[in-house]
């Protein structure tokens, strides 16, 4: 069953007076009991937040109800054993659509995507699969009536964006093919909302720190690797400068803004693609002062990488998430130390490392 449908709300199109708004802009009711109900599909699952949200999501609405898929990355045994996993292609839409009929979908949290970095040096590959892959995804939703969760990312901004506070309205004007497919990836999904009622959302994400998954390819990367190098070597080669601050995440608090979004009251939303969540924003040395307290040998320099520096000094210093408070209660709950804390614990478990 899928969630009621309203015809007539005015959708905010530029040609639409709210009196005369037609079938083209309905949009969905907020989900109830029947959408929980719905399968859940997860492309990119075997990546840095794929692994650990499909888990999280199997959890949640249980095991055979989530279906992982992934492009090339080989998912770990947890995630294969645990419920469905297939491979597909996002940039071969017949791949995704097979599987949501299959499964009769009614979810997708679509994060098959090319980090920033990766983008910058292969353009084409980041064009053909954030925007190609994206663009299936929501052909595929359209057709089959899927919900539709993807990431934008601080990458959405750009050099003429406000540095500090950066607003949820505001200048996007990316420099880089990341941010131009996360610009145009916010821009279509409000677009297949308005036009078609396609239930999407997304947020604005920022770094992303976990102990479990690697990222693969972006400019926050660094602030996982200090983690690792910090148990391994007591020591971390940082390639973006000291004072490059950037606004950071620890993985739990991502899933939860994920899930949180999805299940919030469509009626609350003013906003939907893509929403500016933070937890805190940081520098370099920031993280390493942090270490220096549980690991007080560890030392850090640096030797910068200008593709990357440059792709850090176009993203804002810290964002305004106040509409993700306001429209739907976003909250993080870890800050700089309390992350710190727990990622040592976890990861030092992980590579069997004693710190001290
Ligand atoms: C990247 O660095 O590319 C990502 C991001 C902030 O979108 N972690």
């Amino acid at each position: 069953m899928l969630p009621k449908v309203s015809i007539g709300r005015h959708c905010g199109a530029l040609s639409c007076s709210g009196m005369s708004c037609n079938s083209w802009h309905r949009s969905w009711a907020a989900p109830n009991e029947d959408v929980k109900m719905q399968k859940i599909l997860v492309t990119g699952a075997a990546g840095q937040i794929g692994s650990e949200l499909t888990m999280v999501l199997r959890e949640k609405y249980g095991n055979e109800n989530v279906i992982a898929t992934g492009h090339k990355t080989k998912p770990d045994k947890t995630l294969l054993e645990s419920g469905p996993f297939h491979f597909i292609d996002c940039t071969e839409i017949n791949t995704v659509s097979e599987v949501v009929k299959k499964y009769k979908v009614g979810t997708v949290y679509h994060l098959g995507a090319i980090l920033s970095a990766v983008a910058e040096e292969n353009p084409q590959l980041a064009w053909n699969v954030n925007m190609i892959g994206l663009y299936n995804v929501l052909e595929v939703a359209r057709k089959y009536k899927c919900r539709v969760f993807t990431p934008s990312s601080i990458g959405a901004f750009g050099p003429t964006t406000p540095l500090n506070k950066t607003p949820q309205d505001t200048i996007q004007r990316p420099n880089t093919m990341y941010g131009v497919t996360k610009v145009a990836g916010e821009l279509l999904c409000d677009y297949y909302f308005r036009r078609f009622g396609v239930d999407t959302r997304g947020v604005r994400y920022p770094g992303l720190i976990s102990y479990k998954t690697l990222p693969g390819g972006g400019t926050t990367d660094y602030a996982v690797e200090i983690y690792y190098e910090a148990i391994k070597q007591k020591k971390y080669t940082c390639y973006l400068k000291k004072g490059t601050y950037l606004d950071l995440m620890y993985m739990p608090d991502a899933l939860k803004a994920a899930i949180d979004l999805m299940e919030a009251g469509a009626a609350r939303l003013k906003h939907r693609n893509a929403f500016n969540v933070t937890a805190m924003s940081v520098a370099p040395e920031n993280i390493a002062a942090e270490i220096k307290k549980i690991i007080p040998e560890f030392t850090m320099d640096f030797k910068i990488d200008p593709l990357r520096q440059a792709i850090a000094d176009s993203w804002p210093n810290n964002m305004d998430d106040s509409a993700a408070r306001e429209e739907w209660g976003w909250q993080p709950e870890y800050d700089l130390e309390s992350m710190t804390k727990d990622m040592i614990e976890k990861l030092s478990q992980k590579l069997k490392t004693k710190i001290h």
